[in-house]
């Protein structure tokens, strides 16, 4: 099956495993700098990740991290991502850039500089207006299962289910109904089981396994489970930088079960696992 995804005035083919990579603008992991360094260092990492062979670029001005998840005011996190999503679109006009945001007017003013997907960690729940702007620009959009706000939407403060496979399919189905109902097209539709977010460990694990049951959706799957916390409890690595094996594994397992589009920070490494497990999905498609 030969898709793509629409984002704008680009249409992004799905024959092959996209690697989508994470640049946070957090001024807080830069210790010292001001605006200025965190900009100058995001761009520096994108330039990288695109060298590493990363086919879309997520940035990101908002953490929902457990220890760090503080709502971001909007002025703040257009001061943060802003700069970045310019300077990256004068640079490299070919790239294609998606902002991860919740917020309507940092998606607003990030497609006026540039921006070609809307990565909304809340699939439009917590601003009323975003899929109306999403559907003016005709954005990419990502819509992702979680539930709660953004300071406790990555915890376990819901994450209660009776039924979980039943219940995060429901919800997530609603969001891609209602992004629908506001105009949004569905060949702009991506969606996210949303790994650890309002999942235990064996929900992430189950949501994974199963993943096959939104790839029959039709829209684009997205997986973003790099260097999550399941990933630290199967492998022992407790620090989120050495979960990078873990995390190339989790990416191989997701693209096997039929996702496009990969959300990692080791892009590299995930590249080459990639590369490796499409040819061999491909060698069986032309064996058939
Ligand atoms: N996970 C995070 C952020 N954005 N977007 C999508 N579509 N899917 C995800 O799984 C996803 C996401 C996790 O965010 P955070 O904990 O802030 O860390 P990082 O951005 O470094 O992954």
């Amino acid at each position: 099956m030969s898709r793509s995804w629409q984002l704008r005035d680009r249409s992004l083919p799905l024959d092959r495993p996209l690697v989508m990579g994470i640049v946070n603008v957090t001024p807080d992991s830069f210790s010292d700098g001001g605006s200025y360094f965190a900009c100058d260092a995001a761009v520096e990492h994108a330039n990288e990740l695109l060298a590493e062979g990363a086919d879309i670029l997520d940035i990101g001005g908002e953490s929902t991290r457990p220890q760090s998840a503080e709502p971001v005011p909007v002025e703040e996190e257009l001061r943060r991502v802003l700069p970045v999503v310019r300077t990256l679109a004068k640079e490299h006009p070919e790239a294609i850039i998606s902002v991860d945001t919740v917020k309507a007017a940092v998606a607003d003013a990030a497609m006026q500089a540039g921006a070609h997907i809307v990565n909304d960690v809340s699939g439009f729940r917590l601003d009323a207006g975003m899929a109306a702007v999403c559907a003016r620009h005709e954005a990419g959009v990502v819509l992702m299962h979680s539930r709660g706000s953004v300071s406790d939407m990555a915890t376990y403060a819901h994450a209660e289910y009776a039924n979980f496979l039943g219940e995060m399919q429901g919800e997530l189905r609603e969001r891609v109904d209602a992004a629908l109902t506001a105009g949004v097209r569905p060949e702009c539709i991506a969606v996210d089981p949303g790994i650890g977010f309002s999942k235990r460990p064996e929900h992430s694990l189950l949501a994974l396994a199963c993943l096959d049951r939104l790839v029959t959706w039709g829209f684009p799957v997205v997986v973003g489970a790099s260097r999550k916390r399941f990933i630290g409890q199967l492998t022992g690595a407790r620090e989120p930088a050495q979960r990078r094996d873990g995390s190339v594994g989790a990416a191989v397992a997701a693209y096997d079960r039929g996702a496009q589009v990969l959300r990692v920070h080791d892009v590299a490494a995930t590249r080459r696992a990639l590369d490796v497990a499409a040819a061999i999905h491909d060698a069986g498609v032309a064996s058939a």
